[in-house]
């Protein structure tokens, strides 16, 4: 396990090409560390790879200019040519540990759950954190599952050491209740990247979690 979990709380932004064409994506980056961002992935389905290790170049450069974390989605490959702080894997993706692997022992290594069975095994499969999702409803990710809910995510907190970033349907709204119903962080897609200033909204947000929880 990385000791550099920790750095996973707060706000978890996503650079996702569900919003965004491939030319727009540094930008987006940008605006999010503007914003303050301390966290960012880059999820991008469908892109090819040369254009996926580009973005991830320079969301990566951008990202270490800022003191951010930078993460990216599914592909070890990618995190490894970026020099990204870390992974991001599906539970079909490749396992945490083979993927720890390749990008040594610093690398922070984040695992996607759906249930509290997921979540129990997390720690045991070598990940340094966990999303959780979908808590509420979402169009982004197109074959998500149905809403867990508030008193799910309740239950996975309780069955694991590790930091949870809850996913699914987050807005600056609700967040208040999804830290409360014990998230560490709270990745959300199309609330910032939808918005009328990535920038501001980002800025809001976090302004706004520090102020309910001051210690994330
Ligand atoms: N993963 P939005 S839900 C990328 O349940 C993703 O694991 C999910 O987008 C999961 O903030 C999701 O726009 C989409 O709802 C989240």
């Amino acid at each position: 396990m990385s000791g550099r979990a920790e750095l996973i709380r707060g706000f978890y932004a996503v650079i996702d090409t569900a919003y965004l064409l491939p030319d727009e994506l540094s930008l987006a980056g940008s605006k999010l560390l503007k914003g303050g961002a301390s966290i960012i992935q880059l999820r991008a389905k469908g892109l090819n790879g040369r254009d996926l290790l580009s973005a991830a170049i320079e969301i990566k450069r951008l990202a270490a200019s800022y003191g951010a974390v930078f993460i990216v989605n599914d592909r070890v490959d990618i995190a490894l040519l970026s020099e990204a702080d870390g992974v991001h894997l599906g539970q079909d993706d490749i396992p945490p540990l083979e993927a720890r692997k390749a990008l040594g022992p610093n690398a922070i290594i984040g695992l996607s759950t759906h249930n509290e069975g997921e979540a129990k095994e997390a720690l045991s499969r070598g990940a340094d954190y966990i999303s959780f999702g979908p808590v509420f409803a979402t169009a982004t990710k197109k074959d998500a599952e149905t809403p867990k809910g508030l008193p799910a995510l309740r239950k996975a907190r309780g069955m694991t050491s590790l930091p949870i970033v809850a996913i699914g349907g987050i807005t600056e709204d609700n967040m208040g209740e999804v830290l409360a119903y014990g998230a560490t962080a709270v990745a959300m897609i199309s609330e910032v990247l939808l918005s009328v200033d990535t920038c501001k909204k980002t800025a809001s947000i976090i302004s706004n979690i520090s102020k309910i929880h001051p210690s994330r």
